[in-house]
């Protein structure tokens, strides 16, 4: 073969690779199709609730997909199945369980049915609860459905790269990342930038210059609603241009491109990685000129708000139908002058085409039958046990007719069997036999199983949950060395950073003044500008720094500067971190540690202490409210060995107090999930916790003056509060309970209401009438007389306790007014 034959040959070798290439990924595009064609059919005969597909989105998919490496994060919404199928990490049967929320991982490896479909996620934790190497796979942080909520996160995933590529103590942490190599992707769409979570997310990524690349998949619409009543100039590209970098400043890269240009579009991709992945500069793709072939979702037809011109615009720019056409036009001329095409006639692409159709019917009739044989296997054993107890009860015929009932549906569900056997149950409430001691058996299991399905992992259950890390209490030298309580919180800090490379702190001041109260006083001279750092005034993407650099491995702590301004961050944290373990099966986790500091300042924004609230929106975060900086530096430490993400609220009021210096910084801890008895006494249970603490504590010297001794007990871990049901001991030998914070009526103190009378059986030792003593129902008034008519005063627990008291025993306590 002389040498020319050769380079030929390899030429048209590689012309045939990338044909195969173009053909698959056309195969791919197919199959994601005709996923959303029979999804939508599938939602609309009653199979599945609710559908929202990828039709109109695949081609720029398959362009993200091939810039797109091992060890890269998504972070995006619902429009994705086609990069999902590209990367190989969906398959069509995954596509319809998830289409029909079949509870199993094995079924649906996005969320085993506790998403809708289109919620997309790989997993980044193995059986164990540990850690597999991230950078081995491709990755896809976990969905949500509120709009722009996968915009905080995704900051903090291409952040951790830049933290991996800038400290050298992480280079052994080969698991995530190599040399900070990895690219964080996000796709939304044009509608939803118009959320303010879009904007912050923007500009914070390009002061950070993070390697982020952000994609707007744009079809001008949000439902129904045109891009004119969305965006400014009607186009997010042409809005950010500022953002565009220069030779004399940082910025972004913007690129705008047609999402039918298959050509253009796998060009554009691999320069938009290359920016990010070796430069770390931002990258801005808007994807214009997509479409929607079949509307929004299942909810409603486009044709509603679509006018006929649109319509036929979208049927005419599919991207699809223009890859086709492009694939069957493509014509090249090797330099014998041979013609090079992809198909040698359209028959060709019509057998891709039934061939897709084929595999995804089939695809979809799988996902149906083995969702429905888990459930039939259920079934078998209900009629059975309904059908010997029938035999046996005077109430044959009802029992035989629930039975029959259940058995006439076509395609039950869980949720038909138990009501079948809870009902039937009823019927023989009265009778004895084994059979139905067989069926309470049968539907307490079923109940079981079912929690098993839908309840676990809202935390986690590791032996390294915080909940399981013991208690270390912290030791003293023999002289008393008293310090202000900052110092303990700094020097304590101090030894984490030191102790934990993946630490790192951040939040507004917390950087280069050590935090508006120096609790981080000269730490980030010591540890570096990445690892004590300050952002700008953005709470919810400093909450999505934290997330997504937890979700890489690194153990970030983001300090939210005022418990009051935790509201702007507390979306985020409800939605994406409270979650994320729950949401993902335990299959993704991230161990954020939010640092804030609250209560007993004066002031509507600045003394706040809305409990209540944060608690009730944050199941799946733990929330700690330690009385000191001794117990906060303590869950510090405690939370640093664990694998769940927490809040921990410092009290403001609270740094300039003398605490002693304990000895064994870093490695002291504070127990979670246990109450603290911090004074005994024996007529009244008073419960509070963080800064009210100390005033409960002056009201009990007063009371002693007049007879009545206070029990005090420290919540200080509210979720989860007293896994040991410490309290009801408490209240067991006082009869009564007094609970005491700042939070609005019915708030916290509720919620431990709550867990002290009815999950601890508290009431079977009251006494007497069980007392919340909260705030105002309104925001507290500024200045020291504001304080003390909003907020609970030493005062107003001294008449509380001395009420119950009196209400006790009226002759000793006599009334005050
Ligand atoms: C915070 C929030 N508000 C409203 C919704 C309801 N919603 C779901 S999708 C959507 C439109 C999104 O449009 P766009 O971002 O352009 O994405 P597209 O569906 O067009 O791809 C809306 C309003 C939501 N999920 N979350
Ligand atoms: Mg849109």
């Amino acid at each position: 073969m002389t040498q020319d034959t050769a380079t030929t040959s390899s030429k048209k070798l590689s012309f045939i690779d990338f044909r195969n290439e173009v053909l698959n990924d056309y195969r791919i595009a197919r199959i994601s199709r005709e996923c959303s064609l029979l999804g939508r059919r599938e939602v609309l005969t009653g199979k599945a609730k609710f559908g929202i597909f990828g039709d109109g989105k695949e081609v720029p998919q398959l362009a993200m997909a091939k810039a797109f490496q091992k060890g890269d994060f998504r972070s995006g919404y619902y429009r994705d199945q086609t990069f999902m199928m590209a990367i190989g990490e969906l398959t069509a049967q995954q596509f319809f369980a998830g289409l029909y929320a079949h509870p199993s991982l094995e079924a649906d490896p996005m969320s085993a049915g506790r998403q809708m479909g289109g919620h997309f996620a790989t997993h980044s934790l193995d059986e164990n609860g540990d850690w597999k190497n991230l950078t081995q796979q491709y990755n896809s942080s976990a969905d949500i459905s509120p709009t722009a909520g996968q915009m905080p996160r995704l900051l903090g995933l291409a952040q951790a790269s830049k933290v991996y590529r800038t400290v050298k103590e992480l280079e052994n942490n080969t698991n995530f990342s190599v040399k900070g190599n990895e690219v964080a992707w996000g796709t939304i769409g044009n509608a939803s930038t118009s959320e303010g979570l879009f904007f912050e997310t923007i500009n914070a990524a390009g002061v950070l210059q993070v390697p982020m690349v952000m994609n707007v998949w744009d079809d001008e619409y949000g439902i129904s609603v045109h891009a004119k009543y969305q965006t400014t100039k009607e186009s997010i590209s042409e809005i950010l241009k500022g953002f565009q970098r220069d030779e004399k400043n940082n910025g972004y890269e913007i690129i705008v491109v047609n999402g039918w240009d298959y050509v253009q579009l796998i060009d554009v991709y691999n320069r938009a990685s290359k920016i990010a992945r070796e430069e770390h500069v931002p990258v801005l793709i808007h994807v214009k000129e997509l479409t929607q072939p079949q509307g929004h979702s299942t909810s409603g037809s486009h044709e509603r708000y679509k006018n006929a011109e649109r319509l036929q615009w979208e049927r005419d720019f599919d991207c699809l139908a223009k890859m086709r056409s492009w694939i069957l036009d493509f014509e090249l001329e090797d330099e014998s002058g041979e013609s090079l095409k992809f198909v040698a006639s359209e028959a060709e692409l019509i057998a891709i085409e039934k061939e897709s159709k084929k595999h995804v019917s089939l695809a979809k009739r799988n996902a149906w039958s083995s969702y429905l044989n888990e459930i039939k296997t259920e079934l078998a054993p209900a009629i059975t046990h309904l059908t010997n107890l029938a035999n046996k009860s005077a109430n044959s015929s009802f029992i035989t007719k629930l039975k029959n009932d259940l058995e006439a549906i076509s395609e039950p569900i869980r949720k038909d069997i138990l009501i079948a056997c809870r009902k039937a149950l009823r019927y023989v409430k009265d009778e004895n036999f084994a059979e139905k001691t067989t069926l309470q058996k049968f539907i307490k299991q079923q109940i079981n199983s079912g929690y098993n399905l839908f309840s676990t992992h809202l935390t986690s259950d590791t032996a390294v949950a915080p909940t399981n890390i013991n208690a270390v209490a912290p030791t003293y030298s023999s002289e008393k060395n008293l310090v202000d309580a900052r110092v303990v919180m700094r020097d304590n800090f101090d030894v984490l950073l030191k102790k934990y490379p993946e630490v790192l702190i951040f939040g507004e001041d917390a950087g280069f003044i050590g935090d508006v109260n120096q609790g981080l006083e000269g730490l980030q001279e010591k540890f570096g500008e990445t690892r004590v750092s300050d952002t700008g005034i953005r709470e919810a993407t400093i909450l999505g720094q934290g997330i997504g650099m937890a979700m890489r491995g690194l153990r970030p702590i983001a300090e939210i500067q005022y418990l009051d301004y935790l509201l702007y961050a507390l979306q985020i944290m409800s939605d994406d971190l409270a979650t994320l373990r729950y949401r993902t099966v335990g299959k993704q986790k991230a161990p954020l540690i939010i640092r804030t500091r609250g209560h007993r300042l004066e002031g509507i924004w600045h003394s706040g202490s809305p409990m209540g609230g944060i608690i009730n929106n944050l199941r799946g975060i733990h929330v700690l409210v330690p009385r000191n900086m001794t117990k906060a530096a303590g869950f510090y430490n405690t939370l640093l060995e664990g694998d769940d993400p927490a809040l921990v609220i410092e009290c403001l009021n609270g740094y300039r107090l003398k605490e002693e210096l304990p000895t064994n910084l870093g490695a002291f801890k504070t127990p979670i999930g246990e109450v603290e008895t911090i004074k005994e006494g024996t007529d009244i249970t008073v419960v509070s916790y963080g800064s009210t603490l100390r005033i409960v504590e002056e009201a009990a010297i007063d009371l002693l003056q007049v007879g009545i001794n206070i029990e005090i007990v420290d919540a200080q871990s509210l979720l989860p509060f007293d896994l040991n049901h410490d309290t009801v001991k408490s209240v067991a030998k006082t009869n009564r309970l007094l609970i005491v914070d700042e939070d609005v009526p019915g708030g916290a103190s509720a919620y431990l209401l709550q867990e002290i009378l009815e999950n601890q059986n508290g009431y079977q030792h009251l006494d007497s009438k069980p007392y919340t003593l909260t705030a105002k129902p309104h925001r507290p008034a500024y200045g020291t007389d504001g304080d003390y008519f909003s907020k609970p005063s030493v005062e107003d627990v001294f008449e509380a306790a001395y009420q119950i008291m009196n209400e006790a025993a009226p002759t000793n306590f006599k009334s005050l007014y």
